[in-house]
C-alpha cells in the first residue's frame, strides 16, 4: 500500500465509523475531510455515485459503501481482520449487511414521532438484537476472542446503544446479555474511542434533541 489514503466523512455517520475503526485498528495513515451532508460541496456530488459518505479516495481512485471500504483497507494491510473459514466469512458478511440496516432502524427510532411510533420501531429494533444475539460466539468477540472486521462493523451501533441507555434510560440491550458484554469489551478499544470526533456524544444528543421525537422527551 502506498497511496495516502482519504476518507470522507460526516461527523455523526456509523457507516463512516466502521472505516475509521479499520484504519485506526490497522495503524493506517490516513487523511479525514468533514463535509455537511445538508449541503455537500460539489467536489463531492462529482465523486459520489449515491451522495453518500463514506467515500475512500485512494489516489485517483474513489469508493464507496462502507463494508466494501473496510474489506479494501483490511486486505491492503495484511494481516486479514477476516476469519479465514470462508463459510464463517460470508457469515460474517451477511451480518454486516444486516448491521447496516440496523442503523437505519436506529435513525428511525430517534426520530420516531410519539410514542406508539417508538415503541414500533423499538420491537423491530430489538427483535433484529435478538438475531444478533443468538448468532453471537458469547466469547469477547462476534467469533470468539479475537477482533475481527465485524466487530469493527457493529462498533458504531452499539456505541449509539449506550449513548441512549445513558441519557434516556431505554436499555435495547436488556434481552442480549452477550450483546452488553460485547459493547463493552468493544467500547473500551481504543480504534472505537477514537474513531469519533471529541464531540461525538454532544453532536448525537443534539441530534435527538432536534428531532423533537419521542426519545427526545425522555432526555
Ligand atoms: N450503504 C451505505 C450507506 C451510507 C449512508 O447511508 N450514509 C449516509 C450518512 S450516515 C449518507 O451519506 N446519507 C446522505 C444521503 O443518503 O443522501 C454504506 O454502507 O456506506
Amino acid at each position: 500500500m502506498n497511496k495516502k489514503m482519504e476518507l470522507i466523512s460526516f461527523k455523526l455517520c456509523p457507516f463512516v465509523q466502521r472505516a475509521v475503526i479499520t484504519l485506526k485498528y490497522k495503524q493506517v495513515n490516513f487523511d479525514i475531510t468533514y463535509i455537511n451532508l445538508n449541503e455537500p460541496p460539489e467536489w463531492f456530488k462529482e465523486i459520489s455515485p449515491l451522495g453518500q459518505v463514506p467515500v475512500l479516495k485512494v489516489g485517483d481512485e474513489v469508493l464507496f459503501e462502507s463494508s466494501v471500504i473496510q474489506e479494501y483497507i483490511d486486505e491492503v494491510t495484511p494481516p486479514s481482520l477476516h476469519p479465514q473459514d470462508p463459510l464463517v466469512k460470508a457469515k460474517n458478511r451477511a451480518w454486516i449487511a444486516f448491521g447496516g440496516d440496523l442503523f437505519m432502524l436506529s435513525h428511525q427510532l430517534i426520530h420516531a414521532p410519539n410514542e406508539k411510533a417508538f415503541n414500533e420501531k423499538l420491537d423491530t429494533l430489538k427483535g433484529r438484537l435478538a438475531r444478533i444475539e443468538a448468532a453471537h460466539s458469547g466469547e469477547a468477540f462476534f467469533n470468539g476472542n479475537e477482533f475481527n472486521l465485524i466487530d469493527a462493523a457493529y462498533a458504531p451501533l452499539l456505541m449509539r446503544v449506550d449513548l441512549i441507555l445513558q441519557n434516556t434510560g431505554v436499555d435495547l440491550l436488556s434481552e442480549c446479555s452477550q450483546l452488553k458484554a460485547w459493547s463493552d469489551n468493544l467500547l473500551k478499544i481504543k480504534a472505537v474511542e477514537e474513531s469519533v470526533v471529541e464531540e461525538f456524544a454532544e453532536l448525537y444528543l443534539g441530534m435527538m434533541k432536534n428531532s423533537n421525537g419521542h426519545l427526545a422527551s425522555l432526555l
